[in-house]
């Protein structure tokens, strides 16, 4: 039987960083993600489609089985939270760290803090754990310009080079989180389609392992 496997990514850098995986285990995309409108991607391989999705949306779609498989940040999934996903694969990639930031010389003057941020679960959880009262403003985007228009006093945000903070005038303060972008497997795919989920992670780990020696 040929069931097909249905693995969901996301544009941008974890689609740019997880091709490379995908084609060392022998899949790639008939059409290219970056430039076609299509969300569906048929492969090389009969038995695999990948869907294109936004970032957030990539752990919904494989808790519901709407994809078999998919790669999302650690960022995305601390936020998504619940334990309906296995997670077997740290795929090394897409790596940054979620940060605490503010502007240069601001100092906590022991009043409630206020938080921008897109990761509102995380950022509550990081200061209820340190006892610290927030009011968490809940942003999509451009969390850096906050601090900046009084909207907050801090931000909670992903940090690469350090260089939009320091664009901004913002200087990174406490590490919540090292992210990397994970696989993430649906429950009952990996029942139901057990040979041919189990046989990509085996290929996939191979690949990491093959990028980290450098290859
Ligand atoms: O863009 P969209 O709203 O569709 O979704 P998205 O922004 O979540 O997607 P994308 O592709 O931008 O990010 C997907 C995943 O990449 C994130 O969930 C992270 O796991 C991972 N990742 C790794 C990053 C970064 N590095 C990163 N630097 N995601 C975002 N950034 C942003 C960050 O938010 C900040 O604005 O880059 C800026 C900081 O970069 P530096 O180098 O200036 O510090
Ligand atoms: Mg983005």
């Amino acid at each position: 039987m040929n069931t097909p496997i249905t693995v969901a990514l996301s544009k941008g850098r974890i689609l740019k960083d997880t091709l490379p995986l995908l084609a060392h285990a022998g899949i790639t995309l008939k059409d290219d993600p970056f430039t076609s409108r299509k969300l569906i991607f048929e492969t090389s391989r009969e038995d695999v489609n990948v869907i294109v999705i936004r970032a957030a949306d990539v752990p919904t779609f494989v808790e519901n089985g709407a994809a078999d498989l998919g790669v999302a940040g650690k960022d995305v999934l601390m936020e998504y939270g619940g334990n309906g996903l296995y997670e077997p694969l740290d795929l090394n990639i897409a790596r940054c760290r979620l940060m605490t930031a503010g502007r240069k010389g601001w100092v906590d003057q022991g009043t409630r803090l206020r938080i921008a941020t897109k990761y509102v679960e995380t950022a509550r959880r990081y200061y209820a754990a340190r006892g610290v009262q927030v009011e968490i403003v809940k942003l999509y985007g451009s969390m850096e310009l906050a601090p900046l228009v009084g909207l907050a006093d801090c931000i909670v945000d992903l940090v690469d080079t350090g260089n939009t903070l320091k664009a901004n005038g913002l200087v990174p303060m406490e590490t919540i989180a090292e992210i990397s972008s994970r696989l993430i497997i649906n429950k009952a795919s990996m029942k139901m389609k057990h040979n041919k989920v189990k046989r990509l992670v085996e290929l996939l780990s191979d690949a990491v392992e093959n990028q980290r020696a450098g290859g």
